[in-house]
């Protein structure tokens, strides 16, 4: 596209927003940048744009002007009044992931799923690092793919998170390989059904053609199937807990049974990720690795030598027997019940004190019922959603409700005996206490050092 005189509105000044501006600005376009919010932090971020050559406004409210294109920032919701106003007057609407697909000149491995897609997106950037393939990890992770399509041409593929937000906006976005991790409730306050959460994950294989490959959980791909959404591509299944998929595990072993790949590839034990999640995320991993003739022996070389990221079911430190884990990442129902699942037990498994809570996101909760009966010895309840999942929880374990993070740790850690876990496991957006999940981990970890420290062991 001839991007010179194109007149195009960004909306949403965060991290995307800004990366989708800068670049159309370098391709000659003429910016109009919008937020709906005002802050001083914004009135900066809008100053520096301007600097740039963009016209910019916040506090915005409507839209009035002719644009050939809208490029939507992924928190930015579709049914917003200022995007009906776009949408009526016939403005073709882009995400920021779409914007950034255009500029790319590289092959795309995108990876999306409900959880583990930071963790996988990690484990194929570094499996690839040491494979000597050029790669970058950006999208959903952190660093929008607008800002790095830049230097794409230097890559042999860019490796992307996806979420479901950056999904509903894309239009010709093919990855050569797309990784579905699995799916479960999440943000359906904003996609209104998991019907159509699970229609915006499926747009990840849309424009796949039938030689790129789709690496996909065999329950997740069941779940496509009911609503006809199969990828049209090269299909490989992977499942930690069925062992009809193409890869599965068998007892510690991640084991193929591709026709041209059968056997065993990793032994779980010489890896340092636990849990049947990360056994999953390392079968998406390993699958990857073979759709771009990785060999074995890199695999191995490159995954053993893997540990989780901060806020991922990360022990902070042990204090008189007790674990302390900050697992702030965990922002949905299913993230929580896959940590509770990977805890060690004490004298009995139910050793964990829990502390969750935050934005909820139209979430329901009773699903971790089961879970939390068998291993949690007392809930502490925080931010928004405290009350609802009180009411979800009550029956299963005892639940307390806390003012704060310190005040939760504080809480658990005077229950706490030898032997227990505290664990830091939300289920919820941090968004109503904390800037981001990394914040409220790293407020968990200082409330955490603030406990007397009196015979503690980093471990
Ligand atoms: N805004 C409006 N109107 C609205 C909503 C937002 O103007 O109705 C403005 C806000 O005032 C703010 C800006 O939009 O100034 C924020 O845009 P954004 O929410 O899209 O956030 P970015 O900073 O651009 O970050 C986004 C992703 N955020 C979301 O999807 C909510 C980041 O994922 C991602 O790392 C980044 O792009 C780079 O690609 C974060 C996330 O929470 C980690 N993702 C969700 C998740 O993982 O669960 C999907």
């Amino acid at each position: 596209m001839d991007w010179v005189a194109k007149k195009v509105c960004v909306i949403g000044l965060g991290r995307s927003g800004v990366a989708a501006a800068e670049l159309l600005l370098q391709h000659g376009a003429s910016v109009t940048a919008v937020d709906t919010a005002d802050s001083p932090a914004l009135k900066q971020i809008a100053s520096t744009l301007t600097d740039k050559g963009a016209t910019c406004q916040v506090g915005a409210s409507e839209i009035s002007e002719a644009f050939d294109l809208a490029v939507i920032s992924p928190g930015v919701r579709m049914d917003l009044p200022l995007m009906e106003s776009l949408r009526a007057r016939g403005v073709p609407m882009w995400g920021e992931l779409e914007l950034g697909w255009q500029f790319t000149e590289c092959p795309a491995i995108a990876i999306t799923g409900t959880n583990g897609k930071t963790t996988t997106t990690e484990l194929v950037a570094s499996l690839l690092g040491q494979a000597q393939r050029r790669t970058v990890a950006a999208g959903n992770i952190g660093t929008p793919l607008c800002a790095m399509a830049g230097q794409s041409r230097e890559l042999d593929a860019v490796t992307l998170e996806v979420s479901s937000f950056q999904l509903e906006t894309i239009a010709e976005f093919r990855p050569a390989i797309g990784v579905l991790l699995n799916l479960a409730s999440d943000h359906l306050d904003r996609h209104g059904s998991m019907k159509n959460y699970i229609r915006a994950k499926a747009r990840l294989f849309e424009n796949q053609k039938s030689f790129d490959y789709a690496i996909v959980q065999l329950e997740a791909l069941r779940e496509l199937d009911k609503l006809n959404l199969n990828p049209p591509s090269k299909i490989i299944t992977i499942s930690a807990t069925d062992a009809t998929a193409d890869l599965y595990m068998d007892r510690s072993l991640l084991v193929s049974r591709l026709p041209d790949w059968a056997g065993p590839i990793l032994d779980l034990d010489d890896c340092s990720l636990d849990g049947l999640h990360n056994a999953e995320n390392l079968l998406a991993t390993v699958a990857v690795g073979h759709c771009l003739k990785i060999s074995v022996a890199e695999m191995k070389r490159a995954l053993s030598a893997c540990r989780a990221g901060p806020h991922r079911c990360e022990t902070v430190v042990e204090i008189n027997g007790v674990r302390f884990v900050n697992d702030s990442k965990a922002t949905n129902v299913h993230a929580l019940c896959s940590a509770l699942r990977a805890m060690p037990p004490g004298v009995s498994p139910k050793n964990i004190w829990l502390i969750a809570g935050g934005q909820g996101k139209g979430l329901d909760f009773h699903a971790a019922g089961p879970e939390i009966a068998r291993r949690v010895k007392g809930a502490l309840l925080l931010g928004e959603a405290r009350e609802q999942i009180r009411a979800a929880w009550g029956l299963f374990s005892p639940c307390e409700l806390v003012a704060n993070l310190v005040e939760a740790v504080a809480e658990a850690r005077r229950k706490a005996v030898p032997g227990d876990v505290v664990l830091l496991s939300p289920a919820c957006a941090s968004f109503d206490q904390f800037d981001s999940y990394e914040h409220r981990g790293r407020a968990f970890c200082q409330a955490v050092a603030g406990q007397g420290a009196d015979t503690r062991t980093g471990v």
